[in-house]
């Protein structure tokens, strides 16, 4: 999954999309490019959950994203992730052809439930603790995993009890939201707990804080360490890596299944 962020202030790929306003082509030029490289689903997504970021109004939200998934459904016949916790550009984006929703809050927003439920579409739940403003001021826990996991759980009875089927969900302990680098490694060394539930896992820790603590390199250097977590975190049988560097993604992932299948 290749994250396709439409604000301008992310510190991806965003920052060059919006010199002045949405640049239409950029997005559409960048997509091409990811798929290109191999990725099989775009998350596009309108709102920074940046560490302290401040909430994105609905409607700019709405101007971001619906006509990005709308250009992107009648060019690309690859899977579109929406990224909102809105249920006004879920709804939208399904009505546009959006084929799945990754929502960083796991639809605890007011009517994100029912609205997700209305769209028929598979949900992506992510476990955070706090609020993008609070989340890393002073994450605690006695025990991450059981945490995250029992939440994790309690959002997928509230799906089922909303209508959305079992097999329309999968899951992802949310990397750096409300955790400290301790807490990151705890989770990352227990995938296989949350494999285990059976639901397709997902997770993202594409250049993230993590990485830099891991490496020592700033942002923008830390392909090959997210490419190294996305082929472990693959090999401990997550099913789904939201990334942002592609190829370095794609060519870590060849060599861990050549490596692991052998000569056939
Ligand atoms: C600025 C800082 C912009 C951080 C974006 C981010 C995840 C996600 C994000 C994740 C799922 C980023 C984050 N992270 N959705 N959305 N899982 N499901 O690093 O880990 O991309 S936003």
């Amino acid at each position: 999954m290749a994250v396709l962020n439409i604000t301008p202030d992310s510190f991806s790929d965003g920052g060059q999309l919006f010199n002045s306003a949405v640049k239409m082509d950029a997005v559409i030029d960048q997509a091409a490019r990811f798929v290109e490289a191999g990725a099989h689903i775009l998350d596009v997504g309108g709102e920074s959950t940046r560490p302290g970021a401040d909430p994105v109004p609905e409607h700019l939200e709405l101007e971001r994203v619906i006509p990005v998934i709308e250009a992107l459904s009648t060019r690309f016949d690859c899977v579109l992730s929406v990224d909102t916790s809105t249920p006004s550009v879920m709804q939208q984006s399904a009505e546009q052809g959006a084929h799945c929703i990754n929502d960083v809050r796991a639809l605890t927003r007011d009517n994100a439930l029912e609205v997700a439920a209305a769209t028929g579409l598979p949900v992506c739940l992510m476990h955070m603790q706090g609020t993008p403003q609070t989340m890393q001021v002073a994450p605690t826990y006695d025990d991450p995993v059981r945490t995250v996991l029992d939440w994790l759980m309690q959002r997928v009875a509230a799906c089922l009890e909303a209508g959305i089927e079992a097999d329309q969900v999968a899951l992802d302990p949310g990397f750096g939201f409300g955790k400290t680098l301790a807490h990151n490694l705890a989770l990352f060394q227990n995938l296989n707990a949350f494999v285990k539930t059976g639901y397709p896992i997902m997770i993202g820790v594409s250049r993230k804080r993590m990485i830099g603590e891991l490496t020592g390199q700033p942002v923008e250097q830390r392909a090959v360490g997210s490419a190294v977590a996305a082929a472990l975190a693959v090999q401990a049988g997550v099913h789904v890596v939201r990334v942002h560097d592609v190829e370095a993604t794609r060519d870590a992932l060849a060599v861990w299944q050549g490596i692991s299948q052998g000569m056939q």
